[in-house]
């Protein structure tokens, strides 16, 4: 027997969704031999999910891209990287030379934000494009909360964290931790997290259309139609507002510098439970006795996440569930909801290193006039711009670590447009359903072979903490990182556009020997725990602190911070910013009291589970195995009356689309309400998906509209797409007579 080399052992924290787990990753003779929680990281204490150990299937996938690819009339090529960047710069160039800067657009998907590199590379290429059209996964997700911070605090990134960890009250809705590992909430190990609000006498009160795993454990679950959230918000304010005590004292410290709260009293006077309980399904008993215990508890905060952002009043929901915290003086409290303080901070810290506070309707997108939010465009309205003829048709699509044909609404539209594209590059290790249309994929190392720090998720996450993870494994000479690719494309482009110059090439230069590491060490040293180069405060964070802390260092609990972390002219909190008080006439017109309910129409919902994140782990073996996910889910008595019965195929039409799926039969989804996952679909020709190919599924963005959207941000409102639901006519059967041959 032959003696192996002794095994390595890599602290990180797996940056696969929001809730920035330490893991421990050993590592013998170059190969993962184990991927556990790390115990002595002192955020998540061990905590890992099942998708943890796809970190080494991920890495190891033999369908993930290793090299540049060029898509020819006899199929994929290798090309060389020299190749690929030059091809695409001079055709992305020569297409703007000839039809302007907004004939290029870009998508940038959902783990950029995952990805140190890309976000700090990602801003500069954008800026070389020019571009007003560029478009991201924040309009198919949390554009409300972004553009209600901005509007409310200043900064698209205030928002406001619940304080899960001292809690004695947390309302959610439209959010599954249990399944999604929390959003707009980093917090490993959520279940044990909400489990001690109720150890410590609190309580959890989860209000959804479906009786989801967090309900489950939820001291109260409220069913709610889907889309009528922010009709139930403006009534919990109503019974709030009626209460005796006074509504100046109510908010507390927090008067002082709080603008709008006479116009939010008058809006929410004539709406009480009564009124609004034949369009939300809640009792209004029921939404007065949870005003009265977040208001008689001792730290009470209200959370809403997706379920509430992508539908028709999206950015009402986020208003109002911020309005909520602050009137009853739930904001910037103990127990509440909090601002962070990050050691990166990109709200406060240097402008260059920062993000900006954001900006709404500076200009309208071509077809629709759909407005701008912090320079992008809303997402669903990606396909008609290069559909529709005309200048400024988008032309050419660069895609960055995004697969929208599976994430954004009506994704068949998408589909067929980005056939008709003129040139199409993805940055990306797959080849799926939306790189298939690429001209050139152009695939980085992996993310095991990447430095990371959360940029992001430390902003939004319930305790201050900070860890620097290095690569666990070199990257081939061959390969590029996500960020070197970003920054090669601009560089050239910019060379293309402005000519050769010593100054530019100098700026490329330092940049590429700088690289994300380099960057973040000055981010942290110039941020408030930071050393800031002074030689008195030597002990402060810097890159070199964070990597002799392997399994990161503890900043404490969030702390209250206002008025002075507000941002934005006034350094006040607008609780009524007219764009969001203007909307509610809009919701009240859509739910007239006279309405009557639809015949026959079912209302459709999304869901996570566990082992999925959105489109890109199914060929992943160990998190597809088992029973089939991709079902939906109904209500036994809708399915009696369909003549639906379990495991049966039932064939679902919207506006846009049909799908066929498994049904299966329960009493988790309200009457009415039918579910299915979102982020299958591989059955796309193609694709080099082998695993995921096998456990195909339908795509719910077959079926969701990209013309239902929240009118006030453009998000995409998934929640509540009218569908007819019927059974799938069965396979026909063979024809005794051999083939059949066509009618005549
Ligand atoms: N396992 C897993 N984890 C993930 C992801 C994943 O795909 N899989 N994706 C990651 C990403 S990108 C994100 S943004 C987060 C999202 O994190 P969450 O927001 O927690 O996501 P969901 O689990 O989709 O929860 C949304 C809930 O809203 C409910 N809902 C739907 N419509 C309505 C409505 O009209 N009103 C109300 N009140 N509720 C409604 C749904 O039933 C569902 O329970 O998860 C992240 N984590
Ligand atoms: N109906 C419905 N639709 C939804 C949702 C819903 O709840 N319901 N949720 C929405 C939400 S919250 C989101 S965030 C979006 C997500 O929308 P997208 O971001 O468009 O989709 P993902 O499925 O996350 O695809 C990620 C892509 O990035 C690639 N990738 C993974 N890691 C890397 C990397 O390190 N570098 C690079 N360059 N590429 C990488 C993957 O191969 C994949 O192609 O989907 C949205 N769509
Ligand atoms: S919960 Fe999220 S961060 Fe934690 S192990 Fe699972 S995927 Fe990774
Ligand atoms: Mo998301």
């Amino acid at each position: 027997m032959s003696a192996s080399a002794p095994s390595q052992v890599h602290f990180r924290t797996c940056n696969l969704c929001e809730a920035m787990c330490g893991v421990r990753i050993e590592v013998a003779d170059g190969r993962i031999t184990s991927i556990k929680g790390d115990d002595a990281d002192p955020f998540s204490r061990g905590h890992i999910c099942p998708k943890a150990v796809a970190l080494r299937d991920l890495h190891e996938d033999p369908d993930r891209l290793r090299h540049p690819m060029k898509r020819t009339a006899s199929g994929w090529e290798r090309v060389s990287w020299e190749d690929a960047f030059s091809d695409i710069t001079r055709r992305l160039h020569a297409l703007q030379q000839e039809h302007g800067p907004h004939s290029v657009g870009a998508y940038l998907g959902n783990p950029n934000v995952h990805n140190l590199g890309a976000m700090m590379f990602g801003p500069g290429l954008l800026r070389a494009l020019r571009s007003r059209n560029r478009f991201s996964a924040t309009s198919v997700d949390q554009l409300p909360h972004q553009l209600v911070a901005h509007l409310m605090f200043g900064h698209q990134l205030l928002v406001p964290i619940p304080d899960i960890d001292r809690t004695r009250y947390m309302l959610v809705l439209g959010a599954n931790p249990l399944a999604s590992n929390g959003s707009l909430m980093t917090s490993p190990d959520v279940r044990a997290r909400l489990r001690s609000i109720q150890e410590r006498g609190g309580k959890v009160v989860v209000i959804d259309p479906r009786r989801t795993e967090t309900a489950n454990i939820a001291n109260q679950h409220v069913f709610v139609r889907p889309g009528t959230d922010a009709l139930a918000l403006l009534s919990l304010l109503h019974v709030v507002f009626a209460d005796t005590a006074d509504n100046v004292r109510r908010m507390g410290r927090l008067a002082a510098f709080v603008d709008g709260l006479d116009s939010v009293v008058s809006l929410v006077r004539d709406i009480p439970p009564e009124r609004t309980a034949p369009h939300t399904g809640i009792a209004p008993e029921v939404l007065r006795g949870i005003a009265r215990d977040f208001l008689a508890a001792e730290g009470a905060v209200c959370y809403g996440r997706v379920g509430v952002s992508t539908q028709p009043f999206g950015s009402l929901c986020q208003w109002l569930i911020n309005v909520l915290n602050i009137v009853t003086g739930n904001l910037d409290r103990e127990g509440g909801a909090l601002f962070t303080q990050p050691a990166f901070d990109v709200i406060g810290g240097p402008r260059a290193l920062g993000v900006s506070p954001g900006s709404h309707g500076r200009w309208k997108s071509r077809v629709r006039g759909l407005p701008e939010f912090s320079g992008e465009l809303p997402v669903a309205t990606l396909a008609e711009e290069i559909l529709t003829p005309g200048d400024g048709r988008i032309r050419a699509l660069l895609t960055v670590a995004g697969n929208p044909v599976l994430s954004t609404p009506n994704g068949t539209q998408l589909d067929t447009a980005l056939g008709q594209l003129d040139l199409m590059v993805s940055v990306d290790p797959y080849l799926n359903e939306t790189t298939r249309h690429a001209h050139y994929i152009l695939p980085p190392a992996s993310v095991l072979e990447r430095g990371h720090y959360d940029l992001v998720f430390h902003v939004l996450a319930v305790r201050n903490t900070a860890k620097y993870s290095p690569p666990v494994f070199t990257a081939g000479p061959e390969s590029r990182q996500d960020w070197e690719i970003l920054l090669e494309l601009q560089h050239r482009l910019e060379t293309l556009r402005d000519g050769r110059s010593a100054r530019a090439t100098l700026q490329y230069q330092a940049l590429k020997r700088l690289g994300p590491e380099r960057l973040l060490d000055v981010g942290l040293r110039m941020g408030p725990y930071g050393s800031r180069f002074h030689p008195l405060k030597k002990d402060g964070l810097s890159l070199a602190k964070l990597r002799a802390a392997p399994h990161g260092i503890d900043l404490g609990p969030l702390k209250p911070s206002l008025p002075g972390r507000l941002r934005g002219r006034s350094k006040r909190i607008q609780l009524a910013p007219e764009l969001l008080v203007a909307d509610v006439a809009r919701l009240r017109a859509a739910f007239p009291d006279d309405a009557a309910p639809r015949d026959g129409e079912l209302l459709l919902i999304g869901r996570r589970h566990l082992r999925d994140n959105n489109s890109w782990m199914h060929n992943v073996p160990g998190l597809v195995k088992g029973r089939p996910r991709c079902t939906l889910l109904m209500h036994p008595e809708d399915a009696s009356r369909l003549g639906l019965t379990d495991g049966s195929d039932a064939s679902v039409r919207s506006r846009v689309g049909e799908v066929t799926v498994p049904v299966a039969i329960t009493d988790d989804v309200m009457p009415g309400v039918v579910s299915l996952p979102h982020g299958y679909g591989h059955q796309r020709a193609g694709i080099r998906l082998q695993v995921a190919g096998a456990h195909a599924g339908a795509s719910i963005n077959d079926l969701t509209d990209d013309q239902a959207l929240d009118a006030v941000s453009g998000n995409a409102a998934f929640s509540g797409t009218p569908v007819r639901v019927r059974p799938a006519a069965p396979p026909a059967p063979p024809s005794p007579s051999g083939p059949a041959t066509p009618a005549a």
